[in-house]
């Protein structure tokens, strides 16, 4: 528990194809950092209980992403900084577009083009309606190609290093079944995937930990989609919505491998059938991926912490230590 620990968070959760988002209206830390970046070190360094306090239960859960707003500048609609249960991310696309929808209801932007600042760089929203967004990503590349990775309890996998705002595994030959009725499973295949990852000390640019795994097959309906995929995040909850860095890291190596052309367009599904459209540019031999999808607000709460509460900053299983390893 930490002093600093306001008595009151106001909050507006959304969901983006089923995935939520908390937006933090108020009542978070007061930081000093200048650029969404550095305030993320500021929060793990100073504030890290805000962070358990928002997202962990009891007032959150293991699916849920924090966002918390910084303020405006004179390029930027705001600033942002998104969070989970194991750490916090260089981006979010399900999260940008619950931030756009959210900002519009509570009437902080209009409809149109605005500038949102990430720790990862700088993306664009464009708010067609009070449901639809489109998020015109960072630059996203695929960094390793077809990499065998011995994996204990399911033998060699092959797959890409790729980087869509996020660090992302792509199996490309899982031989599972992705299903909503098959997610247990397939978090524990994917978490197996995750640990081999970190022993072999296999990482992404600047030696980036790759901490979410993406696998993907056949849509539900060919008709609406062009694949199905199942993202397990770092805090071994898997997401949702088709995961925004998670389908741009795949149009990266689409394009690497030629199997999508520059604007052409990918429906990608998720786990749980709803799907973002994506289309993406090349400049200077980077993907530049436009993700578009639907935000609905869910709640307006206010979060109150009792200094007498045992588990004021949060419930902290350390992710990992469950049966999905
Ligand atoms: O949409 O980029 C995304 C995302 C990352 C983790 C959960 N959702």
């Amino acid at each position: 528990m930490s002093s600093a620990m306001p008595g009151e968070i106001q909050v507006i959760d959304s969901h983006t194809g089923g995935e939520p988002t908390r937006v933090v209206l108020s009542g978070g830390p007061q930081l000093r950092a200048r650029t969404a970046a550095d305030a993320v070190l500021e929060l793990q360094r100073h504030h890290d209980y805000f962070r358990r306090a928002v997202i962990d239960e009891p007032r959150g859960s293991d699916v849920m992403i924090g966002a918390l707003l910084l303020p405006a500048s004179t390029q930027t609609v705001a600033g942002v900084v998104f969070f989970n249960n194991a750490g916090y991310l260089g981006m979010c696309g399900h999260g940008a577009i619950g931030v756009a929808v959210t900002l519009l209801h509570e009437g902080l932007v209009s409809p149109g083009r605005h500038q949102l600042e990430t720790p990862a760089g700088t993306v664009q929203l464009t708010i067609h309606n009070e449901h639809e967004v489109s998020v015109d990503n960072v630059a996203s590349y695929r960094y390793m190609q077809d990499i065998a990775l011995p994996v204990p309890d399911i033998g060699v996998v092959h797959g890409d290093i790729a980087y869509g705002g996020n660090w992302f595994f792509l199996v490309n030959d899982h031989s599972q079944t992705i299903d909503l009725n098959n997610v247990a499973t397939l978090s524990r295949y994917a978490a197996r995937v995750r640990a081999a990852l970190d022993a072999s000390e296999l990482r992404g640019a600047d030696d980036a930990v790759i901490d979410h795994i993406e696998l993907c097959g056949p849509p539900s309906d060919q008709r609406k989609a062009d694949s199905r995929n199942f993202v397990l995040c770092p805090g071994n909850a898997y997401d949702r919505s088709p995961c925004g860095t998670g389908t741009s890291a795949k149009l990266a190596c689409l394009i690497a491998d030629n199997k999508l052309p520059e604007d052409g367009v990918w429906r990608q599904e998720s786990i749980t059938g709803s799907i973002f459209i994506a289309t993406a540019r090349l400049h200077d031999g980077l993907v530049y991926p436009s993700i578009r999808g639907s935000a609905y607000l869910t709640a307006r709460s206010t979060l109150l912490f009792d200094s007498a509460d045992p588990f004021i900053s949060g419930m902290h299983a350390q992710p990992g230590n469950d049966d999905a390893s």
